[in-house]
């Protein structure tokens, strides 16, 4: 039997009709800025989230990488919650592609306009300008929780207040505007940047879309080059990006339901914690008690060997991913050798 991989909602392979959107996709020279499909992509993005213009970049990496390059200078302090991926998983682009220092404000990736206000610092030679704030939404290392639209307003104002600068890590800003019931439009509105990507929910094979304003996309464009990330005939790619945007949207409620139902299944099971309203989108994070003899790598190769991919995410956490290509048997399964391994513990 196949194995139910849950690791990531990366691990989602092009579906038939998506490759053959790509194969019929009209293409040209990206860098001449001659790729009419990268182009309907940029502005089909730009125009879900409200903004002037977009650009097309590989990743969402490079995406939050070009964002904080554009609005900082070398020795800013940028505002993040406790584990962003922009700090923690881009292998310390930040301090070194734009010299930026983080710091984490907030518990547990979530944090209020009052955090922000308390961590700004004055104007004194003493510290580092703080110029940026970034909000992940949903938060990854939170499990995929929302920022409310309401936070997210009252975070822009305390920044606006005192010159910050902000920018959504939209990664998963459609899982975050499906739980909120928002328009992922209204959700971008109170920052300067955004960045989304294909290539997790969405079921592309590659990319991201970065989105500001003209001036703002204009600087971001040098900074893509800079980085590496002018393509060529990348239409080929921004079908698949055309694509889900068209089919695989309204269905991320299904794999929000289908992290739910894991998340019940394994809920009590001996030796595991998990809080269940911290469940909001496709992500699953569960603790390993200290009474459970084995810690989450151990765990993860005892899954494998069932037939479940799952990834430890620190010494006693897991994380569950649902995506397109698991449906709601396959998680019920998860579920059962989650609990298989914890009862056989
Ligand atoms: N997240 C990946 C891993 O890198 C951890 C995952 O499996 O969840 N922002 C957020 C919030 C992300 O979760 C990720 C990827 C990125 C940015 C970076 O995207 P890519 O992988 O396209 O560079």
């Amino acid at each position: 039997m196949q194995a139910v991989d849950l690791r990531s909602d990366t691990v989602t392979k092009p579906s038939a009709a998506m490759r053959e959107a790509m194969a019929r996709a009209e293409v040209g020279d990206d860098v001449y800025g001659e790729d009419p499909t990268a182009r309907a992509l940029e502005e089909r993005v730009a125009h879900l989230l409200g903004k002037e213009a977009a650009l097309f970049v590989p990743s969402g990496t490079m995406a939050n990488q070009i964002s904080l390059a554009v609005h900082t200078r070398p020795g800013d302090e940028v505002l993040i919650g406790e584990g962003a991926h922009c700090e923690a998983f881009e292998g310390g682009a930040g301090a070194a592609l734009s010299g930026v220092q983080f710091h984490a404000v907030g518990e547990g990736g979530l944090f209020s306009a009052a955090d922000v206000e308390g961590a700004i610092h004055p104007d004194n030679p003493h510290y580092a300008p703080t110029t940026l704030c970034s909000v992940e939404n949903t938060h990854n290392r939170s499990g995929g929780r929302c920022f409310s639209l309401s936070a997210c307003e009252d975070i822009a104002t305390i920044a606006r207040k005192h010159g910050l600068k902000l920018h959504l890590d939209g990664a998963r800003l459609l899982n975050a505007a499906c739980a909120l019931g928002r328009s992922a439009r209204a959700l971008a509105a109170p920052f300067d940047s955004v960045s989304l990507c294909l290539s997790k929910g969405l079921g592309a094979p590659v990319g991201s879309l970065v989105a500001g304003t003209k001036d703002f996309i204009h600087r971001a464009h040098r900074r893509r080059k800079m980085m590496g990330g002018g393509m060529r005939q990348s239409g080929i790619l921004a079908a698949a990006g055309l694509y889900a945007l068209e089919h695989n949207v309204e269905r991320l409620v299904e794999d929000h339901r289908n992290a739910r139902r894991f998340a019940e299944g394994i809920l009590g099971a001996p030796g595991l914690e998990l809080e269940l309203a911290t469940v909001e989108t496709n992500l699953v994070i569960w603790e390993l008690k200290a009474e459970a003899p084995f810690d989450a790598a151990e765990f993860a190769a005892r899954a494998r060997q069932k037939g479940l991919l799952v990834n430890p995410i620190s010494a006693r956490k897991l994380r569950a991913v649902t995506h397109l290509d698991v449906d709601a048997a396959a998680c019920a399964r998860a579920a059962e050798i989650t609990v298989e391994i914890m009862k056989a513990a």
